[in-house]
């Protein structure tokens, strides 16, 4: 089948999993990579990676608020506690039913490729078109609301069955293998630190830390941990200030991103990478990590997760690697979802 663009962006592995690929190096997760996950569970113990889905109180980003949960509406009652005998007198069963408004990146989540796209020459006619991983096509592949009624955005649900590059295929994968944890908040503290290709190295070379084809990378920078202890109250300014992100505009960064072949990025902060990135000038990504990532590589974006319990005891026991499992919603079309990942030692 004949590939859907002419020019593929510098540093891209378009193409290389297949034409119509939406996994990127999720294909890395092999059962070899699932066995090598397994091999590392030597205790038994399992530890959430998710914070609770309503923390942190407040986001930095203006657009995503905590989840709403409502109870359904059955015989014209809410459904909480609601004794089936109003349907049949015989009836001793009580149920409770509910509904939630979920921002899919609020909280502990995942991005898609669909996430993250780019103004680029894909199809090679001289003029750039919004574009995503693997050259699908913003509007025929990933659809958006109504352009005459943007608010009317539940009513792009009818038809995203059709839709590429959705959190759905990920879920499909089951998203298991080997995680390995870099702890930069053991190194750097829990004040703002940009990290760098330098900083990253030596971080690994002090840890003895080796990343292996289709690894899962997770960044252990204390940030979720803060948010907990914040409670409701967010600080939000405060939270600009406080711990590791990675440099997106390191280009030496970015090339070990590629060389390294991880199969997918994790971290506890906000964004992986500085937001915003650090000043440059000229036609540029606001993202450059992201861009590098969900654009050019096809490698999932993991955010906010809850990593230092983990992280703690990896340090502790000497270790670094672990048991992975870590699927998003399946809900299709989704750009964005929640994750419950679990990781087991
Ligand atoms: C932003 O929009 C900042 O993206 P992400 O959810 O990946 O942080």
């Amino acid at each position: 089948m004949a590939a859907r663009w002419e020019n593929r962006p510098e540093g891209s592995n378009w193409g290389e999993f297949g034409t119509d690929d939406q996994l990127g190096r999720l294909n890395l997760l092999t059962k070899e990579k699932v066995l090598q996950g397994v091999a590392e569970v030597k205790e038994g113990l399992a530890f959430v990676l998710s914070l609770p889905l309503d923390r942190p109180g407040r986001s930095p980003h203006p657009a995503r608020h905590p989840p709403r949960l409502a109870a359904t509406i059955r015989h014209g009652q809410a459904s909480y506690n609601l004794p089936l005998a109003t349907v049949d007198p015989d009836f001793y069963d009580i149920v409770s039913d509910d509904v939630a408004l979920i921002h899919t990146q609020f909280s502990t989540q995942w991005d898609s490729f669909a996430h993250w796209g780019a103004r680029f020459d894909a199809d090679g006619d001289g003029a750039a078109e919004p574009v995503y991983y693997n050259g699908w096509r913003a509007g025929p592949d990933i659809k958006g609301p109504r352009k005459d009624d943007p608010a009317k955005g539940w009513e792009r649900f009818p038809g995203v069955a059709a839709q590429a590059l959705g959190i759905e295929k990920m879920a499909e994968t089951g998203v298991q293998g080997r995680g390995v944890m870099i702890d930069l908040r053991g190194h750097v503290g829990d004040g703002r630190a940009m990290i760098g290709y330098d900083d990253l190295m030596r971080v690994m070379d002090k840890d003895k830390i080796g990343v292996e084809p289709g690894d899962m990378v997770c960044l252990h920078t204390g940030f979720a941990d803060r948010i907990l202890e914040m409670g409701a109250n967010t600080d939000v300014d405060g939270l600009h200030h406080l711990c590791a992100v990675l440099d997106g505009r390191d280009a030496r960064l970015l090339k070990w991103v590629t060389d390294s072949q991880l199969s997918t990025l994790i971290a506890d902060n906000y964004a992986v990478e500085a937001y915003p990135a650090r000043p440059a000038t000229g036609p540029r990504a606001a993202l450059p990590l992201h861009e590098h990532c969900l654009f050019k590589l096809g490698v999932h974006l993991g955010e906010i997760w809850h990593l230092t319990p983990l992280a703690e005891w990896l340090r502790a026991a000497g270790r670094s690697r672990f048991l992975l499992t870590a699927p998003p919603l399946r809900l299709p079309g989704a750009v964005g979802s929640p994750a419950t990942p679990v990781a087991t030692v």
